[in-house]
């Protein structure tokens, strides 16, 4: 296994490398793609995924252009949830928002092009091994993962109870649903399709899945905390929106208190999934201790 800031360089070594060549009639597309994709970024959901592929005895190279594509989705998601019609916002990884350079327009053709992109690469991927059944079945599972837990049962699922959350009573059952969809499905894609890549077992699958729900959720219940009380130069975007906005979030519905327990109860549920596995598991119970303390 490597550092989490080796898995995180070979990301941004090759981060563009699989998108397609752009005709130039549509180079301010490709330019707005990579303009977002390079501002910056923690890059934790590609580096789980070769983090995943590695432990499970998978080939990190094979494992690259899912992590990519990933970063690509997430990407996309975020330049999405910063247009005028949904956050708003101006900044974004301490940079302006990608509408704020590109316009909405562009903004919106350039998070479609990076959706798009990622199936283009995986698709792509897994026909490289027709030849390879068992391989291929493999790919094939990875990249579903992904696009599923990135779809409508997913991430645009849990996004869409978020919006319309705004408007509605702070009700429990709403922020779990908008906590494991919009953003722990995200984090758990990566965890699972790169332990497909490398061949994992059922048993290892399911220990990791608790584990990647559950950090998961505490990475979105530390990001509420942190829209309360956290520092917007280190986050690199306006804090505070989420009550301007009324927000429906765990902060709102348990307060700050149950917000730092729940926190910190997930985080050590989390650490205990991988118990079975002792000192071999340790990149990934260090990963959540860090994620626990986070400031952005
Ligand atoms: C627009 C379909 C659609 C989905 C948007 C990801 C998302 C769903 C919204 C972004 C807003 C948000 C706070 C989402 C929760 C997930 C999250 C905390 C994203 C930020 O992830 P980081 O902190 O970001 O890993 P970096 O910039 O480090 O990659």
């Amino acid at each position: 296994m490597l550092s989490f800031d080796e898995y995180k360089s070979l990301i941004n070594k090759h981060l563009t490398d699989f998108i397609p060549e752009t005709d130039c009639k549509a180079a301010v597309l490709r330019e707005s793609m990579e303009y977002s994709l390079t501002i910056g970024g923690k890059r934790l959901r590609p580096v789980l995924l070769l983090a995943a592929c590695d432990f499970a005895g998978g080939d990190i190279d094979q494992a690259l252009p899912y992590a990519c594509s990933l970063e690509y989705i997430h990407t996309y998601s975020l330049i999405h949830d910063d247009l005028p019609a949904m956050d708003n916002d101006d900044l974004r990884r301490g940079k302006p928002t990608n509408h704020k350079v590109y316009g909405d327009d562009i903004a919106i053709l350039a998070g479609d092009g990076l959706l798009n992109t990622a199936a283009e690469v995986m698709t792509g991927e897994v026909i490289k091994y027709a030849g390879h059944p068992h391989l291929m079945e493999r790919h094939a599972r990875a990249a579903h993962e992904i696009m599923s837990r990135a779809g409508i049962r997913g991430m645009i699922g849990g996004q869409t109870a978020d919006v319309k959350g705004e408007y509605m009573e702070a009700d429990a059952d709403l922020v779990k649903y908008i906590e494991l969809h919009k953003t722990a499905d995200l984090i758990t894609a990566p965890v699972r399709a790169g332990l497909m890549l490398g061949g994992a077992d059922d048993e290892m699958l399911e220990a990791f899945t608790s584990y990647a729900l559950d950090t998961g959720v505490a990475f979105q219940i530390l990001d509420d905390i942190l829209d309360f009380e956290g520092d917007a130069e280190l986050i690199g975007k306006e804090v505070g929106k989420d009550k301007d906005l009324g927000k429906c979030n765990y902060v709102c519905v348990h307060g700050l208190d149950a917000a730092r327990a729940e926190l910190h109860r997930l985080t050590s549920d989390a650490k205990a999934s991988l118990s079975r596995y002792g000192s071999d598991a340790d990149f990934f119970i260090e990963l959540a201790g860090m994620l626990e303390i986070r400031k952005y």
